[in-house]
């Protein structure tokens, strides 16, 4: 990673110097206020895909000429998988090795990856509107903070709302980040102030983040609390999920999210997970899409990308 220090008047000027020679793909490694100057540390990754591990010690996946059924069966059993996703990534490998028996098998899971799961990064979609959901503490908030960063990079127009009105003191954490990053943001307690916020925006915006209060999806009244939010805003949704839960409360879980609207999976706390069995399973049971994966609690750590290459890659290392 290349890293580099600067020292701005405030929070934008300091994100533009940032823009100006890491570019968009930079992530912020850390920022404090000092007699009224912002100093911030970014760095950019040079690597072409991205490692979920956070220790630095990225192994190199072995190459192999030949497609070795049985590492991948021992690899997939590691992670936990259900038997029916296992099966799939199996057949679907053994039958991209039976017509391109030449290449590796890492570039057949990574074929068959993309083939059995959709792959749809946080900031390249269509739908400017943004919707983050989950359980508590699943990491909704946290996300939000570092996709707002990442689209300031970007120099998207962003804005955050918050609808969560659950527990005292419950956006200020996130208000306290949209000042850092100088960006709007907004409390709205029903779903007709967002969606006409959203519809009639005092300016212009790029990009809505929406926050919602956690709830237990399998206690009905608690559904009922972000239900007119799902309903009425037409926009991604997004569910956080940690990634090291037991996969049978995640599937039952995200079943409900799922009916409610949720397209686009958001795996959290990666960087404590080993097994990814539960995140892989989700994904095909809900057929969601992979928008990006956070790996660490830390906003300035960034979201990493989740693609075939880098699932391919913590599936057989
Ligand atoms: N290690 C690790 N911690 C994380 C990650 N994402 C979030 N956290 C931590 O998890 C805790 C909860 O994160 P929040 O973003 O507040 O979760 P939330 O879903 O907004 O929580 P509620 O609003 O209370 O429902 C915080 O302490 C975060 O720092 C992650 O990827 N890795
Ligand atoms: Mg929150």
């Amino acid at each position: 990673m290349r890293v580099k220090n600067f020292e701005a008047r405030n929070m934008s000027e300091a994100m533009q110097k940032v823009r100006n020679e890491l570019g968009g793909d930079a992530i912020i490694l850390s920022s404090y206020s000092l007699a009224d100057k912002v100093f911030l540390t970014a760095g950019i990754d040079e690597k072409t895909d991205f490692d979920f591990n956070n220790d630095n010690q990225i192994k190199q996946v072995d190459v192999k000429a030949h497609f070795d059924e049985t590492e991948l069966r021992e690899a997939l059993e590691y992670h936990d998988l259900q038997e029916n996703v296992k099966g799939r990534i199996l057949a679907s490998c053994r039958e991209i090795s039976r017509t391109n028996p030449e290449i590796s098998s890492h570039k057949i899971l990574e074929i068959a990856l993309d083939n059995l799961f959709g792959f749809s990064p946080i900031l390249s979609g269509n739908n400017k509107v943004k919707m983050f959901m989950g359980t508590p503490g699943s990491g909704k908030s946290t996300a939000i903070a570092k996709v707002g960063t990442k689209a300031k990079l970007k120099n998207l127009r962003t804005v955050i709302i918050s609808t969560d009105h659950s527990k005292a003191g419950a956006n200020k954490q996130l208000e306290a980040f949209a000042d850092i990053l100088e960006v709007p943001f907004h409390f709205f307690k029903d779903a007709r102030s967002v969606f006409d916020f959203i519809r009639y925006p005092p300016v212009e915006f790029d990009l809505f983040l929406i926050d919602t209060p956690g709830i237990n999806p399998f206690i009905e009244r608690e559904v009922e609390k972000i239900m007119p939010f799902a309903e009425a805003i037409k926009c991604d949704k997004i569910l956080t999920l940690d990634a090291g839960r037991n996969v049978l409360d995640a599937l039952e879980s995200a079943e409900i999210f799922a009916d409610m609207g949720v397209r686009f999976l958001l795996p959290t706390r990666m960087d404590l997970t080993r097994r990814i069995g539960t995140v892989l399973s989700v994904a095909d049971y809900c057929k969601f899409s992979f928008c990006a994966a956070s790996i660490g609690s830390s906003i300035a750590s960034g979201l990493a990308p989740v693609d075939s290459k880098s699932l391919a890659k913590l599936i057989l290392e």
